[in-house]
């Protein structure tokens, strides 16, 4: 075997051992201050950890391609969504609940961002497994995660929050009742879909607005855990899904993605039966069929877990020319929390860190602050200027991918489209689209995680909410409950 690399301290310096303190005689001695090495040893290892993220913070991921088989230039001029065009990716997948060491098979939803290196920078699409979420506003969002996560008291989770969060907000149920179904515990990162969730905006390039909802179907078809195999694999292997994900790639069976969107002509919008830009609102496949975008892989797995994965800094405001937001409240919400997330979490130039930096050319005037290595020599540092910095350039990239919108400040839920109920898709979910054998699974996980709650006022709304949902399911809950309850 060749011989190694002499172990060096940060600065490049050889050192003396990799083991002994430095002492002075052979017993009994004391450490000697100036041990430089022993002491960046130490000081180096008690400061490797970042803050996890305030939530998804367990989670791994890939990176991979986007490949555009077909033609969807008539709606959109994004550079990563013309015929032929392939880019760059990064996908990590995570729970949402739970700490960095919590099992990867726990009942939850799962992340799903994706960030495309695009000619024109970067854009992050951080969806989720589930096409809806549990709230419509992001001033429930905080108090939504915080009854998912530790009682103030005992630090231990606790039913009676999580159900009272859920039965005092009922514009949760289509996304509770998916999350007691079969898709809140997939077999793998691999056997689930990948959702952009909210209602996005597209522009072609004679400037004509249409809304998108994005589907990532999965090509290794749909396989999920029953709550019994996923506790059993949450005691055997807590990082099952990271190893899964990691070992597939690692031996050549690249994990892929059929991507598709739903569009909706921009003037629909007003007139469909229930708000479009409802995140917990799906769009009927009959009213907006599926349209075949292209596909996504994974091809190659982390060379380094904290600096691709730990280090990863989404951002639903990552929005390149030709793709907008909508007046959805929670996306709008969160193009400002995740670049404020990152700033926190790991510094003001978070962008600077290899695996954040965008493969297009960069011209943007930040600069200084911790940890930039990155900068513009002598471009003046102010615009405008008349010494040939970067401009604006208004002609190509002026648009604005907005909408009109009037009329008084308000606090207030939209609920102005006929439809704008909050049971009406739970209830097509459970009736509709589950069959017998689903829908009897989803009975027993609801009454097996409602059973943990001990409030009576709780459970009593509880069953309330899964009768507002479902008669049947609301019966058969209750019953459940009662008698493990003895
Ligand atoms: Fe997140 N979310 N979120 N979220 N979210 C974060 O950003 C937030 C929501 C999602 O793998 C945080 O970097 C708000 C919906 C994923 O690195 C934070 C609201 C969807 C990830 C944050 C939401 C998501 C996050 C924490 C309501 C699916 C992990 C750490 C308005 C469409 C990304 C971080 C990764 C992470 C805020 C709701 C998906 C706190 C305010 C809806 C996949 O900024």
């Amino acid at each position: 075997m060749a011989k190694p690399d002499p172990t060096t301290t940060n600065a490049g310096i050889p050192v003396e051992s990799d083991e002994h303190s430095l002492t002075v005689g052979e017993t009994h001695s004391p450490i000697l201050l100036h041990d430089h090495y022993l002491i960046e040893k130490m000081a180096q290892f008690n400061r490797e950890r970042v803050p996890e993220r305030v939530v998804h913070a367990k989670g791994g991921g890939a990176f991979g391609r986007l490949e555009i088989s077909e033609d969807v230039s008539r709606y959109t001029k994004a550079d990563l969504f013309q015929p032929g065009r392939t880019t760059a990716a990064l996908v990590r997948f995570s729970t949402v609940a739970g700490e960095l060491g919590s099992p990867d098979t726990w009942r939850d939803p799962r992340g799903f961002a994706m960030k495309f290196y695009t000619q024109e920078g970067n854009y992050d699409l951080v969806g989720n497994n589930t096409p809806v979420f549990f709230v419509k506003d992001p001033m429930k969002f905080q108090d939504f995660i915080r009854s998912q996560k530790r009682d103030p008291v005992t630090h231990l989770r606790d039913h009676d929050m999580q159900w009272d969060f859920w039965t005092l907000s009922p514009e949760s149920a289509h996304q509770v009742t998916w999350l007691m179904g079969d898709r809140g515990l997939p077999r793998s990162w691999r056997h689930m879909n990948g959702y952009g969730s909210h209602t996005y905006m597209w522009v072609n390039a004679s400037g004509e607005k249409f809304w998108v909802k994005y589907h990532f179907k999965t090509d290794q078809g749909i396989e999920f855990f029953t709550q019994d195999e996923g506790d059993q694999m949450a005691s055997g292997d807590a990082d099952f899904h990271l190893r899964d994900l990691y070992e597939a790639i690692d031996g050549g069976d690249e994990p892929s993605w059929s991507v598709k969107v739903q569009v909706m002509p921009f003037d629909d919008a007003p007139h469909y039966r229930f708000n479009p830009f409802d995140l917990t609102k799906v769009w009927a496949h009959g009213d907006y069929p599926l349209i075949d975008v292209g596909r996504m892989v994974l091809d190659r797995n982390p060379a380094n877990y904290h600096t691709d994965i730990e280090l990863a800094a989404f951002e639903p405001s990552n929005l390149v020319p030709g793709i907008g937001p909508s007046p959805d409240k929670m996306l709008l919400g969160r193009m400002f929390s995740y670049p404020d997330a990152h700033r926190y979490r790991i510094g003001p130039n978070y962008m600077d860190l290899p695996v954040n930096q965008p493969k297009s050319p960069r011209h943007s005037y930040a600069k200084d602050g911790p940890m930039r290595y990155t900068h513009n020599g002598d471009q003046p540092v102010y615009a405008p200027n008349s010494y040939g910095g970067p401009a604006a350039d208004v002609e190509r990239y002026g648009d604005i991918a907005g909408w009109s919108a009037s009329g008084e400040m308000v606090r207030a839920a939209y609920d102005d489209h006929v439809d704008d109920d909050d049971w009406g898709q739970a209830a097509t979910l459970v009736r509709e689209v589950l069959d017998d054998a689903a829908r009897a699974r989803l009975v027993d996980n609801i009454s097996g995680h409602l059973a943990n709650a001990v409030s009576e006022p709780v459970l009593v709304r509880a069953f309330e909410y899964w009768r507002n949902v479902d008669k049947g399911v609301g019966a058969k809950v209750e019953a459940q409950v009662r008698a493990k309850q003895g």
